[in-house]
């Protein structure tokens, strides 16, 4: 069933849809391995507190089963890989699950080329940090070490919307013993449209066949499904990203109640690292970098604000 708000159609997805997505997708490589880590983390976590996933990056959609070609959504794990962070620092236990190759948690502020532009070979058995990247260089070791002996922080890559999918279901359903001390906080830029796997080429699609001509489907709604049952009780944090701040909050609102999240952060394109806005069931909500301090990013006061509504919550 399709129901329009006036800006598009929202379709309905039916359980059929998920299982039909699900059964049809590609195996998740390693699922056993990640399910255990999964048991391992939470099973140690969980009587610590606060565990929150942070999804971040954007999904591919390959065109060929032996992909050549992919679609991808644009993310470059920024806000994910700060925003990680900050819940480190609030005393949360945090799974990632990032895009390969997108911004990871403590590193973000490194240069492009970090063995060239930080470091020097000084003699033959000392490497120094360039004096401009000490500071940097310091703090990424030190807090990605306390990270990893703390073990507060498991990360899970995925490349495709099949993985990204099937990895979401694994983490919902490991988290679900969790109750409402789990915080889901979707960051990453999942694809709408996707070419389903049994209808895919295999091989790759050949040029000399002329224009390529393709229907693309409609990723099923995990959102729904993910607050209606694999985590009824956390809470829920979804992303609503557009180009036309006409559209953007209106958006995020159907979205607030469409899928019954606690909190939909609205973020337009070009403005996205200066300010946000959460729109909440009691309200919107601006939040802004602070602009006085350069290295300031938005994701500081945006975590704060949902740690405190996680606290209200829970209490
Ligand atoms: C976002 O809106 C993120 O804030 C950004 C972050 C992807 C803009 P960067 O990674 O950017 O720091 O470069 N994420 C969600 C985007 C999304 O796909 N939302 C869907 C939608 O808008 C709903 S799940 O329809």
């Amino acid at each position: 069933m399709a129901a329009s708000n006036g800006l598009g159609s929202f379709e309905e997805t039916s359980n059929d849809d998920i299982k039909s997505f699900f059964d049809s997708s590609p195996p998740l490589k390693d699922a056993a391995e990640i399910k255990r880590k999964l048991e391992e983390f939470i099973q140690k976590k969980s009587f610590l507190g606060k565990v929150v996933l942070v999804t971040s990056g954007g999904t591919t959609v390959p065109l060929e089963q032996r992909c050549v070609r992919y679609i991808d959504n644009f993310s470059s794990g920024s806000r994910g890989a700060a925003s990680a962070e900050y819940f480190l620092k609030a005393g949360y236990a945090v799974v990632f699950l990032y895009r390969e190759g997108t911004y990871q948690p403590f590193c973000r502020s490194l240069p492009n080329n970090p063995l060239l532009e930080c470091f020097e070979v000084t003699s033959e058995s000392n490497i120094t940090a360039r004096p401009l990247y000490e500071k940097t260089v310091k703090e990424a070791i030190s807090n990605t070490h306390v990270a990893a002996s703390n073990g507060t922080l498991l990360k899970l890559p995925f490349t495709t919307i099949f993985e990204y999918l099937q990895n979401l279901q694994l983490i919902s359903s490991s988290m679900s013993s969790l109750g409402s001390s789990a915080l889901f906080y979707l960051a990453a830029a999942v694809s709408d449209f996707y070419v389903p796997w049994e209808s895919m080429a295999v091989h790759k699609i050949q040029s000399s066949s002329g224009p390529l001509d393709m229907r693309l489907a409609q990723v099923p709604k995990m959102l729904s499904v993910l607050r209606k049952d694999w985590a009824p009780k956390a809470f829920c944090i979804s992303f609503k990203l557009e180009t036309d701040m006409k559209i953007l909050l209106e958006k995020a609102g159907t979205a607030l109640k469409k899928y019954n999240m606690d909190m939909v952060v609205a973020n337009e394109l070009l403005t996205r690292k200066e300010e946000v806005v959460v729109v909440t069931k009691g309200g919107n909500i601006v939040v802004q970098r602070d602009t006085t301090r350069a290295d300031a990013d938005v994701e500081e006061p945006l975590i704060k604000l949902i740690v405190d509504k996680h606290s209200a919550y829970l209490s």
